[in-house]
């Protein structure tokens, strides 16, 4: 626990992981628990996420034991039965998420749950002061833990904190469908260091901070509120390109039936999510088979959704908007050797997943709004680069600022997402290796080691600024 007097010292220290998941076994490969885990690994430190709901919430972390390299120790913070339905599917998932992916209309405020958060924020921030050193940093992921550095500036401490959001950022008005907006500034200005996806993100965050008549834009690019000073920033988050690269050359392929071996497979992977456009894609490639289709080739689009926060209504509705879409368009376009849409909300192990990115002609990640969009990577990643598919990707989702040399399309507009579809699958294969190319040297090179890693050398330059405690005297 830092004293308050002692001073900032300018090096890493040890680093403190908070997010919602933390690995109680092993950790995955790939992803993010994997890059978080590798940043955690040259620290040391600890890493902090929720436990199984249903836990005694009275006592403190449950002691998870080190990782199984023994480089860093883990821990669960409890929640209650009624906190993991208000905190989590309450005020993080049917609030938050729908207001960060534009989609006010959604949000579900139900009384209770925002005194959730801030219970459960609270009691990590407690948890986290009482084991801090004074050289720890501390990084915060995501929109679970909004006023958790707020929280532990309140009970003094002065520790660098960064928070990296990986879902996008509200434009101004919608976030004013947030009851909560007017503290948003004080939250925010509670880190050191705001990590964002993309450009239109940091844009979206400053214009926010902008109308707060506290916060000031000072000369060096830095913010400035009640004497606090922080940075907004943008590191767009990678993959593990070469570990999923090598995955993806060693997969089984899965058994498939397709009319022939070498008819066309388009793919989508995406967790079953309104934001993620699955609706406006299954039209879209309803329109590419009425108006575009060549009747000698009959692709295959085979879209995996496993469900996810199904206890969430806005989930269920799109569940069977989905199916109605599929269903009509296969009852229109189905033979007797072929089904055109193939739609698994089952899990599908990552070697399996791997193999099944290198045998997709063509990748359909059109997201309506999304902070990054990993598949677009590891669909990249995956390519055998000497005849690689292509990847139509939407404009909303983050990827689409650094991957320009996919197909770009907007979801919205079913016309032009259809002829994009048509485009892919005719491309000849010299523009195919062109555009892979170039998409393939931005994924291996803006890997997910290269954003750790910038994000910490960011927040350990982060200076020291007034601590609340001696503002407020
Ligand atoms: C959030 C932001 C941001 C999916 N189905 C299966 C499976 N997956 C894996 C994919 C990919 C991951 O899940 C999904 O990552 P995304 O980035 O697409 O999306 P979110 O889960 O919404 O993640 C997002 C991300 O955070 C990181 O900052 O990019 O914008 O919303 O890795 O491969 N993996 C396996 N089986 C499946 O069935 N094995």
């Amino acid at each position: 626990m830092p004293d308050g007097s002692s001073p900032r010292g300018r090096s890493r220290g040890r680093l403190v992981v908070v997010s919602n998941r933390v690995p109680k076994g092993d950790v995955p490969a790939g992803g993010l628990i994997y890059a978080l885990d590798e940043a955690l690994r040259g620290t040391g430190g600890s890493w902090i996420g929720a436990d199984e709901p249903g836990g005694d919430t009275s006592g403190g972390l449950r002691d998870l034991g080190p990782d199984p390299t023994g480089a860093y120790q883990r821990f669960a913070f409890p929640l209650s039965h009624a906190e993991q339905e208000g905190y989590y599917l309450g005020y993080s998932n049917s609030v938050l998420w729908p207001l960060f992916h534009h989609r006010p209309d959604l949000v579900a405020v139900s009384e209770g749950d925002f005194d959730h958060y801030v219970a459960v924020n609270r009691r990590v921030a407690r948890a986290l002061r009482d084991r801090l050193e004074p050289d720890d940093m501390i990084w915060i992921h995501d929109y679970h833990f909004l006023m958790l550095a707020h929280e532990l500036r309140q009970m003094g401490v002065e520790n660098r904190i960064g928070l990296f959001l990986h879902i996008p950022f509200p434009g101004p008005t919608d976030a004013m469908a947030l009851p909560q907006v007017a503290m948003l500034p004080a939250w925010l200005a509670a880190h050191d260091l705001l990590g964002l996806q993309t450009e239109r993100d940091v844009i979206a965050a400053l214009e926010l901070l902008r109308h707060d008549p506290h916060t000031e834009l000072l000369n060096n690019g830095m913010l400035s509120r009640q004497g606090r000073t922080f940075s907004v920033r943008r590191f767009p988050i990678g993959i593990d390109a070469e570990g999923f690269a090598r995955t993806a050359e060693a997969g089984v392929l899965p058994r498939l039936t397709l009319p022939t071996r070498d008819s066309p497979l388009l793919l989508g992977v995406d967790r079953l999510d309104y934001s993620k456009g699955l609706v406006k894609r299954f039209d879209a490639f309803g329109t590419y088979l009425a108006e575009h289709r060549d009747p000698d080739v009959k692709p295959t689009y085979l879209q995996i959704a496993p469900v996810s926060r199904g206890d969430v209504v806005a989930y269920q509705d799109i569940r069977e908007d989905l199916e109605r879409t599929a269903g009509s368009i296969n009852g229109a376009h189905s033979t007797l050797d072929w089904t055109p849409i193939r739609y698994v909300r089952s899990h599908v192990d990552r070697d399996r997943l791997a193999a099944l990115y290198r045998r997709a002609d063509v990748a359909l990640v059109t997201p309506l709004a999304d902070g990054m969009n990993l598949v677009a990577k590891e669909y990249v990643a995956a390519q055998d680069p000497d005849d690689p598919g292509v990847l139509i990707l939407s404009h909303f989702a983050g990827a689409a600022e650094q991957m320009t040399e996919a197909l770009l399309v907007n979801p919205y507009d079913e016309a032009g997402f259809a002829a994009a579809i048509d485009r892919a699958l005719r491309m000849p294969a010299a523009e195919r290796r062109a555009r892979h190319a170039a998409l393939r040297e931005g994924v291996f090179r803006d890997d997910v080691g290269h954003w750790a890693e910038t994000f910490l050398d960011r927040l350990a330059e982060a200076p020291a600024s007034l601590p609340l405690r001696m503002r407020a005297g």
